[in-house]
């Protein structure tokens, strides 16, 4: 049957609706975005495939997940309300606590009733005669709506390694992304963990306290510093709140839209002077010990100045050296993937339980119903946690079929790597904008800000059109090759860019190996979409009902 016969079924059936826009995700990224809609007078409805909002809160239970932004840098800035009405209890705030505060937002400003829960969009097309998205979801449901905004998330696309026999595996295995919300018991069991990223990290100490043995097995050694929680006192969240609107406008003016201090070139110091500034890094805790120096994503010296300071200091948290030698024989300059933030980490290695698993000299070899293989023995589990990552950034954005102008997929067209206007949109997908997408600064930023910048340029996008009477908008090919090159000739420039990680997509295989986000700051970047949008949305083209095809 024909897509406009297909239609005019739904449509005979009840199934069909219209909207002036549709939102995919009800993460931090939808919630914000459904507000500004309703605020401009758009009729609108949320796609989400959880059984709640809040997105990686939502997803991410396994014990210990904790942000690691602090929680009063990590939270919407857009009512003053709300930032009065809000209490943070830690420093670092846990998953609950994020639930909760996603939760809270959502009643607060009347969110839900626009919000379709377990419910997934499986296939997009841009109706080119319409100017309308023709959307599928997984109910069966088509609609209709003038825009589609991609709040889908960065790491929301799970990745799990497939390994030869992991579905013989007879015991309990969870990704640490599909946590079940009841959790799950490892009390005098055998756990193992595959994988030592921010989320092995987090949850290594957490099952270390109870299981009867823990294997973890490690294939890259990872740098992590202290986080230094602590619990918020009432002085300290008066301090926090009397501040934050200073503190807000201060994130604005950072590369990376935290509140912390701008650091000096580590070339312009002496030996001393750096000693000291590492130290104080190490004691204050959290990931702005990636940026205690401006030159070290960028200076391989400055790098590696800060990299054998906390080599040094992980060995020395480690009672056995060969296991502290395994820790912290780390082969890539430090921020180049993801700076760890741990609790507690490197101490539970001192634990009579825990048994480090080299897995980059002896590799899994398989999985077999009792537990996991490695070319050097068998491990007999009864819990194995994937504590695997996730297909970053284009993963969940290419897990639906987008079609754009002429049926051209966002699959076909991001084959040899994501090309995007902005991060904000791609040529040939009108009316589509995607919240932090590839080619924004995104996951190298704090999440929060930039969410906010992208959605309050986007809903001022919506109005200017709404005002101005263009109903399509399309970012031009020559202006998407432009900053496209701009985001890879910055990426070339840093060590991140040279450095295997999620970042740089080595870690699926068979996608394009580069890196996607914007390196150059998110100051600057907020700086290029404002005068973008300041000089009449210049590299779109906006067209209104009347203009010749
Ligand atoms: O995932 P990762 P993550 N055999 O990709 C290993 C955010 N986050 O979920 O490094 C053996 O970092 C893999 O090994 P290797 C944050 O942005 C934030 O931990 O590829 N091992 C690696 O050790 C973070 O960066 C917070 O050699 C295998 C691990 O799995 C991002 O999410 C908390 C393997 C994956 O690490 C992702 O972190 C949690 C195999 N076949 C997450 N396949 C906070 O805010 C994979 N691995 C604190």
């Amino acid at each position: 049957m024909s897509d406009r016969r297909l239609e005019a079924a739904a449509v005979g059936a009840g199934r069909l609706s219209d909207f002036d826009a549709v939102v995919i995700g009800a993460g931090a990224a939808g919630l914000y975005m459904l507000h500004r809609l309703r605020g401009l007078g758009f009729s609108a409805r949320v796609f989400e495939q959880g059984g709640g909002v809040g997105g990686t809160w939502y997803w991410n239970r396994y014990p210990g997940a904790r942000c690691d932004v602090e929680s009063w840098d990590y939270c919407y800035s857009f009512s003053e309300e709300l930032e009065q009405e809000w209490d943070w209890s830690e420093r670092y705030p846990t998953q609950a606590e994020l639930e909760r505060y996603f939760n809270y937002v959502a009643d607060r400003f009347g969110l839900r009733g626009d919000i379709r829960f377990g419910t997934r969009v499986e296939r997009a097309r841009f109706d080119e005669g319409r100017n309308r998205w023709v959307i599928d979801t997984s109910d069966g449901a088509t609609i209709l709506a003038r825009f589609l905004v991609s709040a889908a998330g960065c790491l929301s696309e799970v990745h799990k390694p497939s390994i030869p026999g992991a579905e013989t595996f007879a015991g309990i295995q969870h990704h640490t992304a599909r946590w079940p919300a009841e959790g799950v018991d490892v009390a005098g069991r055998r756990v193992g963990v595959i994988g030592t990223g921010s989320s092995g990290v987090q949850v290594i100490p957490q099952v270390a306290k109870t299981a009867e043995r823990v294997f973890v097995f490690q294939r890259t050694a990872q740098y992590a510093v202290p986080a230094r929680n602590r619990p918020l006192d009432d002085e300290a969240r008066r301090e926090r709140r009397d501040s934050f609107r200073a503190r807000q406008e201060f994130k604005r003016t950072t590369p990376a839209g935290l509140s912390r201090p701008l650091a000096p070139a580590s070339s312009d110091l002496d030996a001393a002077a750096r000693a000291q500034i590492l130290e104080s890094a190490w004691q204050h805790g959290g990931p702005g010990f990636a940026l205690t120096f401006d030159d070290i994503l960028t200076e391989p010296a400055s790098n590696e100045r800060a990299a054998r300071f906390v080599r040094d200091k992980i060995k020395a948290k480690i009672d056995d050296p060969g296991v502290a030698e395994k820790l912290a024989e780390i082969q890539f300059p430090i921020g180049a993937r993801r700076l760890i933030v741990d609790i507690d980490y490197f101490e539970t290695y001192n634990r009579p339980n825990v048994t480090l698993v080299d897995v980059k000299a002896a590799p899994i070899t398989e999985i077999t119903p009792r537990g996991v293989r490695t070319s050097e023995g068998h491990y007999d589990l009864d819990v194995l946690v994937y504590a695997t990552g996730f297909d970053g950034m284009t993963g969940a954005l290419l897990s639906m079929d987008i079609r754009g102008v002429g049926g051209l997929a966002l699959r076909d067209k991001w084959a040899d790597g994501a090309a995007t206007y902005l991060g904000l949109a791609a040529s040939g997908f009108p009316n589509l904008f995607m919240i932090t997408g590839p080619g924004s600064p995104a996951v190298l930023s704090n999440m929060m800000l930039s969410i906010e910048q992208h959605v309050d340029w986007i809903a001022d996008c919506l109005a200017h059109m709404a005002e101005s009477g263009f109903e399509r908008i399309d970012a031009d090919a020559q202006a998407e090759a432009r900053w496209t090159r701009h985001v890879d000739e910055l990426a070339a420039q840093s060590l991140v860019g040279k450095t295997d990680s999620w970042w740089t997509g080595a870690n699926i295989p068979g996608k394009r190996r580069g890196i996607t986000m914007y390196l150059g700051g998110t100051h600057n970047y907020r700086a290029a979409c404002d005068e973008v949008a300041a000089n009449g949305y210049e590299g779109f083209t906006l067209t209104r009902p009347t203009d010749p095809p």
